[in-house]
């Protein structure tokens, strides 16, 4: 049977073997490169899904351990899914919840069956396996569904990530038996191995020969030096099959993504574009932009002069420094709205600059506006 999520192959850059693409899902089709916005709650924090349309994501992740905390899988299930529910007919993908387990509950317990931890809103005793996380993302009917994994610690001993690696392969592989959606839902398996390059390859042959339809790259950006990140990818993506797609998770600064897809990944998420924005930080072509800076108090140019977005092309940096100083909501709409549309729009570029064989030139022309070569 053919997957319900597919990689099609457009063109490859022939310096560095960069991927443009399209994945056919369910719920339609998206170009790849793409960064994906996070939309943990079922809503991507101030933005209404046609904002989402207007700018061009093509697919948003969700988080299977906050739906299931609240409202709950059930409920989702009985809205008729997590699209019907949120209002959103375009693909998602939900992460398993491991991630945010490790992340967000401080006192956990890893067992061999699962992983036994406390809620974060209420302290309650709750136990996440690799066929609980299975059930709850089939509930939500996310198009690309996470395997249960475990995202060990930066920095991890060789040894631990040895058996956790082990472990998240036995993980991998009881949630491709609790699977029941093939037709509706892909599940990609999760390649970790930290930043140890000959454990990264081995992980990415394993998970290969369990033949997911899609494979994820976890465990990095972790808090590791940037080098180590590109080194781990470059230990891993040559080892995954070229006719599935590879997604490298929590990753969203924009040299990172660029060094990614030169890397072979077609897909990021991070709450970076969204969690910056709430304090006022904005991304540019220029760089940076910390809106609340007295600087802008007068600057009644738009945030990003190179940017064709909705808030570039109606609203002025004095204006949305104001509303974010006064923290009116709809100042962090406004900044929220454009990183998102910045980091897809660069994705757009990345994927044009492929097609035409330029991603390196692409590369240096970006790190030098942006800022990333100065000293
Ligand atoms: N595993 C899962 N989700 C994740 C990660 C991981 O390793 C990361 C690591 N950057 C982000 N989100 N399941
Ligand atoms: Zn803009």
């Amino acid at each position: 049977m053919k997957p319900a999520v597919t990689y099609e192959l457009i063109k490859t850059d022939k310096a560095t073997g960069a991927r443009a693409g399209i994945i056919h899902t369910p719920h339609g089709s998206f170009p790849t490169p793409m960064f994906m916005p996070v939309g943990t709650l079922a809503t991507v924090k101030t933005m209404a899904p046609e904002d989402l349309k207007e700018m061009n994501a093509g697919i948003i992740l969700s988080n299977t351990y906050h739906l299931w905390l609240r409202p709950g899988h059930e409920l989702i299930r009985e809205a008729g899914g997590l699209h019907k529910f949120m209002n959103w007919d375009q693909p998602i993908l939900t992460d398993s919840g491991g991630f945010q387990v490790f992340s967000l509950s401080k006192i956990r317990d890893i067992k061999e069956e699962g992983v036994h931890f406390r809620s974060h809103l209420d302290g309650s005793k709750l136990f996440l396996s690799p066929e609980k996380a299975i059930e709850i993302q089939e509930a939500l009917g996310s198009d690309i569904m996470m395997s249960f994994d475990e995202c060990p610690p930066y920095p991890a001993s060789r040894e631990y990530m040895i058996q956790s690696m082990a472990r998240t392969t036995r993980w991998a592989e009881r949630g491709l038996k609790a699977h029941t959606t093939m037709d509706k839902q892909s599940l990609f398996g999760i390649v970790q191995g930290g930043v140890y390059a000959d454990l990264r390859q081995q992980h990415a042959k394993e998970l290969a020969s369990l033949d997911f339809p899609g494979y994820s790259i976890g465990g990095l950006s972790v808090g590791e030096e940037k080098h180590l990140m590109n080194e781990a990818l470059e230990a891993t993506t040559p080892f995954l099959p070229a006719d599935k797609p590879r997604y490298l998770m929590g990753v969203g600064s924009p040299d990172a993504l660029i060094d990614g897809v030169i890397r072979g990944i077609d897909m990021f998420d991070c709450v970076l574009p969204t969690r910056i924005a709430r304090n006022g930080t904005t991304m540019t072509s220029q760089g940076r932009v910390v809106i609340k800076n007295k600087i802008y108090e007068k600057d009644f140019g738009p945030l990003d002069p190179n940017c064709d977005c909705h808030v570039c092309k109606n609203y002025s940096r004095a204006y949305i420094r104001h509303l974010v100083k006064a923290k009116e909501s709809f100042g962090i709409r406004l900044t929220s709205y454009h990183n998102l549309h910045f980091l897809i729009k660069l994705m757009e570029n990345v994927r044009e600059a492929i097609m035409e064989d330029r991603l390196l030139a692409f590369r240096e022309e970006f790190f030098e506006q942006y800022g990333y070569n100065k000293p």
